[in-house]
């Protein structure tokens, strides 16, 4: 028995109970659920803590690469969560220890805050024990408990972009604060229908403070991404593939691979990395783009004559004919699985990837040319804004569509690859992350000098595509919403749920989310959202492309 609806392939769309879609037991689904109640354990002291002026660094960053590791397909390492388990416990009571230590008055904690799981004894029924009473204690507000979930999953989205941009060096102590108060919330009763409603919204608001460290960590240390055109067909030579999101990680296998005559490839949302100049220009065998989306790695990594490393999610469970050559780093996790230790400089240390690459044959034939342009970050667009607003006053730009979010398996996300070759030729296409490559490879043309198709980055890159549109809006002298724009969005798992949340947050109205809705969106709160924000499921490409035309 589990309980799981956190992704939008949740099994028959109402939770996984007997074992995850994404290939997650119902035991690992337990250790991953009893280490998020350790940290709502943990947020209440850190808050305390931090009350008291005492640092909670370690709290915070610890909260950030925890949560991330209970995403979808990130971590699948039952091992890995009991010590992440045992180090929560310890982080919370030597927090608690500074907290006596600082504190006049004797406090009281709540029982979840002095929780101590029995680790002589089975974590996975301890785990599974505390979320059947959650769930159970829950399910009498169903409103309540589907915006609770809104909460938890968004923190996690949000968590798992933070995680990036501290590892970049940039960090808001808000950010952290926030995340533990959302955590926290988790096991307050005392909240109404609206004040879950408001802390979705400020979900959404960290959120987008997350995303903006992050982009700021990116563009400060790989420069400003340029429209860059990247090969899609290998080269002959020895090969490394990177998969995820992690581009700090990326260029520290760029640097430990430098005149190793070993080339380096992207896969999936790490596409996006060959718009950073700095990164193309100080690395000559950082080369090109294999395979597409997550939900394709069973056959792209098959087919891979070279070592690969899964830097984030979306790893799948691997398959026997290729896990032999797959590494993971970080929060990323499969039992079995080589997972690379770090440097003191806390880089991972890359040395058996690169064995394993020297090993293995490589590519052996070239093939034609093919390519994509990545690069359409908001430093790009927004420098030819002049040539957006003249193209629009003169109408030679109608619209513009944001075909946006994430990709998966289910059969109804061909929706988006028909909308896209559905629109007209005189509309733009703005895209980010891996939900477009089910067009990304599309030639959609020119309208003067301005592509069709513009890849604006990452799932992340959320932050660019916003500050396009507010970009815009300004330069119009509109709100977003009177933009003759259109978001078109596809979700998968909770970092799209954080990002939704920020649009909202953001009060962007008459979104269009597929495939389907979230499961643990009930009937009544979904209601509130459409009545709100107009936001609206997809229906057909036709029919959507009429309605956002008018
Ligand atoms: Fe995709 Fe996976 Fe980036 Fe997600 S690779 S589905 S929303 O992890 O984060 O877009
Ligand atoms: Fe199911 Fe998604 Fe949860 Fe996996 S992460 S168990 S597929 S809801």
């Amino acid at each position: 028995m589990m309980f799981c609806e956190q992704c939008e392939q949740t099994a028959s769309g109402n939770g996984c109970h007997q074992w995850g879609a994404c290939g997650k037991s119902p035991e690992i689904n337990a250790v991953q659920d009893l280490l998020v109640y350790c940290l709502r354990g943990l947020a209440s002291v850190t808050i305390k803590a931090r009350e008291l002026g005492i640092s909670c660094h370690e709290a915070d960053i610890f909260t950030g690469e925890a949560l991330f590791a209970t995403m979808t397909n990130v971590n699948f390492h039952r091992k890995r969560f009991t010590t992440y388990i045992k180090r929560c416990i310890d982080i919370r009571e030597n927090l608690k220890t500074a907290v006596k230590n600082n504190s006049n008055e004797t406090i009281e904690w709540l029982g979840i805050s002095n929780y101590q799981p029995n680790f002589s004894d089975s974590l996975s029924l301890q785990g599974q024990e505390k979320s059947l009473t959650f769930v159970e204690s829950e399910t009498k507000n169903v409103d309540i408990f589907s915006l609770k979930l809104t909460v938890l999953y968004g923190i996690k989205g949000a968590a798992s972009y933070n995680f990036h941009a501290q590892e970049l060096g940039q960090e808001d102590e808000n950010v952290y604060s926030f995340i533990q108060e959302a955590l926290a919330a988790i096991d307050r009763h005392n909240l109404s229908l609206n004040d879950w409603v408001n802390l979705a919204l400020k979900v959404g608001e960290a959120n987008l403070k997350a995303m903006e460290l992050l982009d700021k960590g990116h563009t400060n240390r790989y420069g400003h991404p340029t429209p860059t055109k990247v090969p899609l067909n290998p080269k002959k030579g020895k090969a490394i593939l990177v998969s995820g999101h992690d581009i700090k990680q990326l260029a520290a296998l760029l640097e430990q691979t430098q005149n190793k005559d070993i080339n380096i490839y992207t896969h999936g949302e790490l596409l996006p990395a060959h718009g950073y100049p700095l990164l193309k220009e100080k690395y000559p065998h950082f080369y090109g783009h294999y395979g597409t989306a997550w939900q394709n790695q069973t056959k792209d990594f098959a087919n891979f004559p070279g070592a690969i490393v899964v830097t984030t999610n979306c790893l799948m469970p691997p398959h026997e004919n290729y896990e032999d050559k797959l590494f993971t780093l970080g929060p990323v996790g499969y039992p079995e699985i080589n997972y690379l230790p770090y440097q003191d400089n806390s880089s991972p240390d890359f040395s058996t990837v690169i064995e394993k690459a020297l090993e293995m044959p490589g590519f052996t034939i070239e093939e034609n040319p093919r390519e994509v342009m990545v690069g359409f970050a908001h430093n790009t667009v927004l420098n030819v804004a002049d040539q957006v607003i003249e193209a629009v006053q003169q109408g030679k730009i109608r619209h513009f569509f944001l075909v946006g979010g994430c990709d998966g398996a289910k059969p109804g996300r061909t929706y988006y690859t028909e909308f896209v070759e559905k629109v007209p030729e005189d509309c733009i296409v703005l895209t980010l992350a891996c939900g477009k490559f089910r067009f990304f490879d599309k030639q959609l043309g020119e309208i003067g000098n301005l592509p069709r198709l513009m890849d604006v980055g990452q799932c992340n890159d959320a932050y660019s595509a916003i500050k396009i549109a507010l970009g815009l809006a300004n330069a119009f002298n509109v709100t977003v919403n009177e933009l003759p724009l259109s978001m078109i969005l596809s979700w998968y798992e909770q970092k799209a749920v954080a990002v939704l949340l920020t649009l909202l947050y953001l009060g962007i109205k008459d979104i269009r989310l597929g495939p389907t809705l979230p499961a643990f969106i009930t009937p009544n709160v979904f209601k509130l959202l459409s009545e709100t924000y107009n936001l609206q499921p997809i229906t057909t490409p036709d029919q959507d492309l009429a309605a956002c035309l008018g």
